[in-house]
């Protein structure tokens, strides 16, 4: 008999720590269902409202993020929330011995894929929370470096609804059985192959990317004429999380990289609520992530809907871009 996620945080996370999560996914579950019914549940289509980041929400952007704050905030050991939804910090209780975590999400990624039934997904990070005075959280508390967070994870909602999630010992994988609606684990150790022939990236946008990005990709295409002396396949899903589940499963490589069209901006994808959960899951099951400019759960955040370049996955891949960024700036 397969574990079940409780089984499997009760054994692997302090007791505070395992009920947030499992709070996080039960909530995640109730998504699935929301997401599952589509048009008949009258959720599809767009608000007149914009989030913080001045996109368009589509009604299962505010509807999934309502659903986390109200589950989540019954966590006795949350201290406060933060979402791609949500301009400020959500404070639920004073930080304190038992209310010691903070957790970000993106409720619903992916959401341009909504209505037209693509995969989409929900990235969840936590972090801890400095306990040294009965306070609220503010922001500066969420303004921590990814490799801090001390569990991350996605929920895809795909053709099965699947977990995937790291406590820092690896990484796991958990499937919504409809049977019974437990949380069933079905990979024990997600292992990320470190040679791939397989690239995530919207190519729509090359003309814009930085030379090492353009020779990287170049090189790809040139396939076993070219130095790479092996053929590639792309894959392009525009739903991070799709995306990053491919890569968990089979390898690859993922980019959304800085590109020209906004020089001040240093990416599209957000950190602290998408690049860090995924960057940290990947290194746990054995691959790599990169910003451009350095190991991305190094970065030191700066404002939490910090937008970052992307580069992550098969650790073989994220070599070669790491190389191909440092003998730019070597010749610049
Ligand atoms: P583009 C979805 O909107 C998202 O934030 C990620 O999930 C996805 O990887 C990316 O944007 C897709 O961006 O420019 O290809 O539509």
């Amino acid at each position: 008999m397969p574990l079940t996620l409780d089984q499997f945080l009760n054994s692997g996370a302090e007791p505070g720590l395992a009920q947030l999560i499992a709070t996080t996914v039960d909530a995640c579950a109730g998504i699935a269902n929301l997401v599952r019914r589509g048009a008949v549940g009258e959720i599809m289509g767009a608000l007149e409202s914009e989030n913080v980041q001045g996109e368009v929400q589509k009604k299962l952007d505010v509807i999934s993020n309502d659903m986390l704050l109200a589950a989540c905030a019954k966590a006795p050991a949350l201290a406060a929330m933060a979402s791609e939804e949500m301009d400020d910090v959500h404070p639920v209780r004073p930080i304190d011995a038992e209310a010691r975590y903070l957790l970000l999400f993106d409720p619903l990624d992916g959401s341009s894929n909504i209505d037209v039934n693509v995969s989409i997904g929900t990235i969840f990070s936590i972090l801890p929370a400095k306990v040294d005075a009965a306070r609220d959280a503010t922001a500066a508390d969420f303004l921590q470096p990814g490799r801090n967070q001390v569990a991350a994870g996605y929920v895809v909602y795909g053709p099965q609804t699947t977990l995937v999630l790291t406590l820092g010992q690896g990484v796991a994988a958990f499937t919504l059985d409809p049977a019974s609606d437990q949380w069933l684990q079905t990979a024990e150790k997600v292992a990320v192959p470190r040679e791939t022939k397989e690239f995530a990236i919207n190519a729509s946008n090359m003309r814009h990317w930085a030379p090492p990005v353009q020779r990287y990709i170049d090189e790809c295409l040139a396939g076993d004429t070219g130095c790479r002396g092996k053929n590639f396949n792309m894959r392009w899903i525009a739903s991070m999380v799709a995306d990053v589940h491919r890569i968990m499963v089979r390898g690859g490589v993922f980019l959304y990289p800085w590109d020209k069209r906004e020089p001040d901006r240093a990416g599209k994808l957000r950190l602290m609520y998408e690049a860090n959960p995924m960057s940290l899951l990947v290194e746990q099951a054995g691959g790599a992530s990169f910003a451009g400019t350095g190991r991305m759960l190094d970065i030191q955040p700066t404002g939490l809907h910090q937008r970052v370049s992307v580069m992550l996955g098969s650790a073989a891949e994220v070599e070669r871009l790491q190389a191909l960024h440092e003998e730019a700036l070597a010749t610049a």
